[in-house]
């Protein structure tokens, strides 16, 4: 059944939260020049972003305007492609560590802009379980996230759900869009959101549109968003909570169309089916 959030429903939940400098393929170490295989070349003078996780988490292979990266990298951890980044959840003392970027220029929502990354589950599913794929916030907050099963809102089932809430002026927007989101464990997922015209916000999830979220009451300005998290904790203190491990995060300064995401998931997924490029560990 698909629930209707009210305002103090969605208000309870708890944050706790080129020049694609691509150097040229030909001038790069052969393991480099093989990861860029998987950003698309026709994307290269738009990308302003792109971590692949192969050099470290401060190293980003594209930054073209100075991103903040900060995360605490925990070793090894296979990728998509190569290495990942793993989100670990609150245990056995360590803290979460969602991938952290600030960036008043590039993160602000009032610009064309695609977000985009891979993800996979590191544990099993569980009915109850809750996980955050893209949180972008600065006055108020957008997200995509996973929530389960809870008394809150009334959610019977893991639920995709999204959000832009807390901006003064723009009308608080929640929907849980309905349907069981339970994803195998070790299945890799993809995620993108993108932002146009300062007012629209279009989701997709695996290459497919999901969702148009449609901004009420005034369009997004400049400084409203600054910092995007991936990976981040949406659930309540107590609650279960998820390990997940992403990858191949690419930001565009434009909002990718239907048909670009669709594209770039189906060839980024043929890539990795033949294995390609094969990396010794
Ligand atoms: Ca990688």
């Amino acid at each position: 059944m698909k629930m209707l959030w009210t305002a103090t429903c969605a208000a309870a939940v708890v944050i706790f939260a080129a020049m694609i400098a691509a150097p040229s393929a030909f001038t790069q170490p052969p393991e480099e020049r093989a990861q860029f295989l998987y950003l698309p070349a026709a994307w290269a003078d738009r990308v302003v972003f792109y971590h692949s996780f192969e050099q470290g988490v401060d190293k980003p292979e594209v930054n073209t305007a100075g991103v903040r990266v900060t995360g605490h990298f925990p070793g090894d951890v296979e990728g998509f492609a190569g290495r990942g980044y793993r989100v670990q959840k609150p245990e056995g003392g360590l803290k979460r560590n969602p991938l952290t970027l600030d960036s008043a220029e590039v993160l602000s929502a009032h610009r064309p802009l695609t977000i985009m990354h891979w993800w996979r589950l590191d544990e099993e599913m569980q009915d109850d379980l809750t996980f955050c794929l893209i949180y972008l916030q600065g006055r108020g907050w957008i997200s995509n996230a996973v929530h389960g099963k809870a008394e809150w809102c009334g959610l019977r089932e893991p639920t995709y759900i999204s959000q832009v809430h807390g901006f003064s002026g723009i009308r608080n927007y929640n929907n849980p869009w309905g349907g069981r989101a339970f994803p195998e464990r070790g299945a890799w997922h993809h995620v993108a959101m993108t932002f146009s015209g300062a007012s629209t916000i279009r989701v997709y999830w695996d290459g497919r549109l999901r969702e148009t979220i449609a901004v009420r009451g005034r369009e997004f300005a400049p400084g409203d968003t600054s910092q995007l998290l991936l990976g981040a904790q949406y659930s309540r203190a107590g609650k279960p909570d998820a390990s997940m491990t992403i990858d191949e995060v690419i930001i565009v300064n434009r909002a990718l169309n239907a048909d670009e995401i669709s594209q770039y998931v189906k060839s980024a997924g043929k890539l990795k089916e033949v294995n390609f490029p094969h990396r010794e560990r």
